[in-house]
């Protein structure tokens, strides 16, 4: 596993000279923030973040994230320029070193939760999601929910939710078939993986669809293009936020045709009505038993890229919520540690 740890640019109050401190930290992984969605990413700016990174020790092998237009998941007509854009795109991540790109098919909203910063017992804070909070917000009457008030206008908001009106999840899997069989070919002759993030949370929210969920989804997802380019960002804590996903089963099988090209590994505590909170990585903190896991991705004889997803804040850290220092620090070393000892000692049975 090659260990590497998400870096926001130069705006990221966690700097380059302190994540390469971290044992074991190996690569980072990070994006063109400054390019509007649907543009090509300019092959100066890939190699000018690539000499940054490097110049700080670290390499720049994986890319979070290449977002995807909107109007490429609704299927508008504009989606032929914006896909001729995205393939261009890959090729120039290619070009710059990049082997792993991360994205993902959410329509309208990226990751979600209802708290950024919710207490917990031990002093710390982390975020959660509240489900019946979700459940009752009206998308038409605006959503106001912690991190989104930039993104979306009210007017903005109200005409991209009445577009998916017309999409229900049938409609947003072919166009996904239409952006994979343009794209996936491409990535594959250039030598990148395109590795798919899981809806985060799981499940559809505000009446949007949602089609990357489970292991049914995730299979009919590489089914779609048989290449191994077309491959999967396996994120523990989003798929873990359904209690009936069994994400170390997820590990095992995808691992074992090799279609995971990047691991997301963090513990969540989960609720059975699918409410949750991003717990601490110890597997006794969560509703995921991180050992297993590790072991199933060591079992897979995995050499793909991994991070700590998330973290907690602590130590009177601040900054953006989920991607302190500190915690995913911690997280990095936990798991190097059970590797190391999986690595060493996982033939040795235990009753
Ligand atoms: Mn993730």
């Amino acid at each position: 596993m090659r260990m590497t740890f998400r870096w926001y640019g130069e705006d990221d109050p966690v700097s380059l000279a302190y994540i390469r401190q971290i044992p074991g930290m190996d690569g980072i992984v990070s994006a063109i923030y400054d390019v509007p969605v649907g543009e090509i990413w300019p092959l100066e700016k890939l190699q000018a973040l690539k000499r940054r990174i490097e110049g700080a020790g670290l390499k720049f092998e994986v890319v979070e994230s290449v977002p995807v237009h909107e109007d490429i998941k609704l299927g508008k007509p504009s989606r032929e320029r914006l896909i001729a854009n995205y393939q261009q795109s890959v090729r120039n991540c290619a070009a710059a070193g990049v082997k792993v790109i991360c994205y993902n098919f959410m329509p309208v909203f990226d990751w979600t939760r209802t708290e950024m910063a919710r207490p917990l017992p031990d002093g710390s804070n982390t975020l959660a999601f509240d489900t019946e909070v979700v459940e009752k917000i009206d998308p038409g009457e605006g959503i106001a929910l912690p991190g989104w008030d930039a993104s979306y206008r009210p007017d903005e908001l109200k005409r991209v939710l009445a577009e998916y009106r017309e999409i229900d999840e049938e409609k947003l899997w072919s166009n996904l078939e239409v952006f994979l069989k343009a794209v996936i070919p491409v990535a594959e002759s250039c030598g990148v993986r395109m590795a798919m993030h899981p809806d985060d949370p799981p499940r559809p929210i505000f009446g949007l669809p949602r089609i990357i969920k489970n292991r049914d989804d995730y299979l009919r997802m590489v089914r779609t293009v048989d290449s191994p380019a077309n491959a999967i960002t396996l994120c523990s804590g989003s798929l873990g936020a359904d209690p009936a996903n069994d994400v170390e089963a997820m590990v095992r099988e995808f691992g074992a045709i090799d279609r995971i090209a990047f691991a997301h590994l963090r513990n969540v505590s989960v609720n059975a009505d699918g409410s949750f909170y991003e717990s601490g990585h110890l597997s006794r903190d969560g509703s995921l038993d991180m050992a297993r896991l590790v072991k199933a991705y060591h079992d897979v004889g995995f050499t793909g890229y991994f991070r700590p997803d998330h973290g907690r804040m602590i130590w009177g850290e601040t900054g953006k919520p989920g991607y302190g220092l500190y915690d995913r620090a911690l997280g990095a070393v936990y798991l190097n540690g059970l590797w190391e000892a999986i690595d060493k000692f996982g033939d040795a049975r235990r009753s």
